[in-house]
């Protein structure tokens, strides 16, 4: 058995591998590896079903004229596509060439990075990523308020938790600990008390485990928080002396949220105003408390609102380390770092970088606004995107309205995807390049370290290192190569220079300076030179880390906090004006209204336990037990609607509509549908509701309603009418 990191999603969970004939045939969770005591999911454990099961491509695929695909080699399309690209950046010069990623990036970073810097080397700021149509408030909001580069202390010591639309028992997203999150959730509340206080329209997996569950309405958070800071500075439960010497803006704080009183703020939100009260007092009345923001507010369009909000609530309280205590986030593959117990200033959140063409929208510190992307391709003129390059993401199942992604993607001169099986994009791209998988690669735990830039209550705490080499190579005869390999190939054909840069932070918000390597151009890098590249300067050398197979806790790189030095002079901000105003005007959008004689539900996402948005969904060992997405009601809803569970509904938004089945969840707020992303197929293919699932990519417009700043189109609390289908 062979140990390695499970890297399907960003939790990195230590496996153990069985390996029979050169091939992977088993996945169980290691326990010698430290943190995660042998924790897997069934994704996790259905990883040789991923590495061999027949869906998976073995060589690289060309379109035909006649919409058919042929096995290509890799080195004969990678000679083509960089003559067709050639073209391209010839004719309409290279802006007209972009990049997406997707979630698949997890599994080696570097490839994002050389993606990054064959983009950079033809001059094309055009990089677009998953992460700006997930929760892009979140980096927008940290820049706003500015950052504690000390961190928070560990979740171990809360006494009370609170989570905002996110489900850890599900999702292990960031916002609560990602190593085995169920056992951590059974000790913080079972072993210490932590009271653990969840906001969501549903009783989710995690909900069900709470002290407090304030069955919100979708998009009415910033209400309930900002209540909640209402009481706190009511009741004089701030922490004044951390507020003297760290933060400005209270004033403006106060007096926004003077004007969000419990009962307005629970009329607002549907919940009972004393549970408000309740979870203000339990939060601030704890010696340490944290909050997790997920997707939940996000895509309800209020996400930058709800996570600034969150970040006010841990600074009132001063829930931050301070001079003397442990830092939480100790680098060992990252440089070395000295936190100090003072402020990073907040700093612009966008206007500092490319402009898109359309609604405002440009760079910020999320990124490229993904959700503008389809607009770039359809509109006509200078700068129009006309190739584009899509890395381990499937837009086709993950962008806000599908019928324009289809649009958009169809006119291109060029899309190149690689992606481990004929994905719903893979079905219309001219080539679709087979890559190296998991656990075919080497790698390292320093995605789970700097997951920290991503938000303070994200990535691994504790002084966590590990490195693990590839478990198995491809299957024999395979012509399959990393995803990073496409970009270095085509800039060795396109004769250019490759430079990885290797950031510490987000935007503008550095700990570190950035890292920026020169590739050998002439003799290919390895998978593991890479590694040893963004690896170079790490607080514990990347050799000594090597020696440890399970991974170890380097409790020699532990660090206090050192006090605040004397010429600081920056200030976290809970008074941002753009903030304020947004708070101030804050409605949350209507619910349970009716029209045209239909009631009108609030369409939210949920995810599921055996797919990776739709990864898994060809996967033999997961497929068959997750076969569809059904549309979850509350049962008194489904008998109101006189419909019958497991029969087919229509659901119908201002902008199009799709056939689903119709399951009950009692624990859902009555007057919402809850329904799973990353299901269905292409607008040009047979729908099938009980096969392959809805898309509700198609109840969503790109451009009807989205946010200002990273463009995020509304994605949740979508206004649908439902009806039976005969
Ligand atoms: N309607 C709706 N839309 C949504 C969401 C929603 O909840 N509802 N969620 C949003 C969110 S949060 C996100 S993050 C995005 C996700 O957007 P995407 O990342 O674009 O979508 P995924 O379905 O995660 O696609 C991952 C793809 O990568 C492939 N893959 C996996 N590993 C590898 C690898 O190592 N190499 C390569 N080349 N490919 C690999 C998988 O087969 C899969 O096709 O979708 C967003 N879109
Ligand atoms: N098993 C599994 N794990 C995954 C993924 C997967 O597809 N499957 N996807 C990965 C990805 S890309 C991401 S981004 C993360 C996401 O991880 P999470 O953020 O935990 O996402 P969800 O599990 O969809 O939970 C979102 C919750 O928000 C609630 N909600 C909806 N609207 C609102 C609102 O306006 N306010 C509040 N308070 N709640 C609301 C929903 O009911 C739902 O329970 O998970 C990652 N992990
Ligand atoms: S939670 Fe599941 S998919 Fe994510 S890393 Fe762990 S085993 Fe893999
Ligand atoms: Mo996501």
């Amino acid at each position: 058995m062979r140990p390695a990191l499970c890297r399907l999603c960003g939790s990195y969970c230590p496996i153990l591998v069985t390996v029979e004939k050169g091939r992977a045939t088993k996945v169980t969770g290691d326990r010698n590896a430290p943190l995660y005591e042998g924790y897997t999911c069934p994704k996790g454990r259905a990883l040789p079903e991923h590495h061999n099961g027949p869906s998976r491509l073995l060589s690289s695929r060309k379109r035909g004229p006649d919409g058919t695909y042929a096995p290509i080699s890799s080195d004969d399309a990678m000679d083509e596509i960089a003559q067709r690209v050639q073209s391209i950046i010839a004719r309409h010069g290279p802006r007209s060439v972009a990049l997406y990623w997707g979630t698949g990036l997890c599994t080696f970073p570097q490839n994002v990075n050389i993606a990054a810097a064959w983009m950079e080397a033809i001059g094309s700021p055009m990089v677009f990523g998953a992460t700006a149509i997930d929760k892009p408030g979140a980096p927008i909001a940290q820049a706003l308020h500015g950052h504690w580069p000390a961190g928070h202390p560990p979740f171990e010591e809360a006494e009370a938790w609170i989570l905002i639309g996110l489900n850890p028992l599900i999702s292990r997203s960031g916002g609560f600990p990602p190593n085995n999150p169920g056992l951590r959730l059974k000790e913080a509340v079972d072993r210490r008390g932590m009271k653990l206080i969840v906001i969501d329209p549903r009783e989710t997996e995690t909900a069900g485990r709470a002290d407090l569950h304030l069955q919100a309405r979708p998009g009415s958070d910033p209400a309930i928080l900002a209540a909640m800071i209402h009481v706190i500075l009511r009741e004089r439960l701030q922490d004044s002396a951390f507020l003297d010497e760290n933060v400005m803006g209270l004033a403006s704080l106060k007096a926004v949220t003077d004007d969000f009183p419990p009962e307005r703020a629970g009329a607002m939100a549907g919940v009972d105003p004393a549970a408000i009260e309740e979870t203000a007092r339990i939060f601030a009345n704890s010696r340490y408390a944290g909050i997790g923001t997920g997707v939940g507010p996000s895509f309800s369009l209020t996400g930058t609102l709800t996570d600034y909000l969150a970040s006010c609530l841990m600074t009132l309280c001063g829930f931050w380390s301070r001079a003397g205590d442990r830092v939480t986030k100790p680098h060992v593959l990252l440089p070395a770092y000295q936190p100090r117990a003072e402020p990073m200033a907040p700093f612009p959140a966008w206007g500092t970088g490319e402009r898109l063409r359309m609604r405002g929208l440009g760079y910020n510190a999320a990124g490229m606004p993904t959700g503008a992307l389809p607009d770039e391709i359809l509109t006509e003129g200078e700068g129009r995107v006309r190739a584009l390059f899509c890395m381990a993401g499937n837009p086709m199942m993950a962008w806000p309205d599908q019928h324009r992604a289809f649009a958009a993607l169809k006119s291109l001169d060029l899309l190149v995807t690689a992606d481990l099986e004929m994905s719903a994009t893979a079905r219309i791209s001219d080539y679709v390049i087979a890559p190296k998988l998991t656990l075919e690669m080497p790698g390292t735990s320093a995605l789970v370290e700097s997951a920290k830039y991503y938000g303070h209550n994200r990535g691994i705490e504790g002084p966590y290192g590990r490195y693990f080499p590839a478990v198995v190579a491809p299957p024999e005869g395979a012509d399959v190569i990393a995803d990073w390999e496409l970009y270095y190939g085509l800039a060795q054909r396109m004769g250019l220079q490759l430079a990885m840069k290797t950031a510490f932070g987000i935007g503008q918000h550095l700990e570190i300076e950035t890292q920026i390597d020169l590739l050998d151009m002439v003799s290919k890098p390895t998978d593991d030179d890479l590694i040893a590249l963004g690896c170079r300067k790490s607080r514990v050398p990347l050799d000594v880390v090597k020696s440890y197979p399970h991974g170890r806790m380097f409790n020699e790189a532990q660090l206090r906090v050192l006090p605040r030095t004397a010429e600081c002079e920056a200030r976290l901000d809970i008074g941002n004006v753009r903030m304020m105003a947004e708070l101030a005007a804050f409605q949350p959008p209507p619910f349970g209204g009716s029209e045209a004689s239909h009631r009108i539900f609030m369409m939210v996402s949920r995810r599921t336990n055996r797919m990776m948005n739709s990864s898994g969904r060809l996967n033999p060992k997961l497929a068959p037990l997750e076969p569809t997405n059904p549309a979850f009601l509350h049962p008194d809803d489904i008998a109101d609607l006189r419909l019958v569970p497991s029969g087919q509904v229509e659901i119908t938004s201002r902008h199009g509509s799709i056939t689903a089945i119709v399951q009950p969840d009692a624990g859902l707020l009555r007057g919402c549908l809850s329904i799973t992303q990353g299901f269905g197929g292409n607008p040009d293919e047979t729908d099938d509701p009980e096969g392959l699932g809805c898309n509700t990519g198609r109840l969503l417009s790109a451009d009807a309603e989205f946010d200002p700043i990273s463009g995020i189109p509304r994605m949740g609390a979508v206004p649908v009418r439902i009806s039976k289908r005969p």
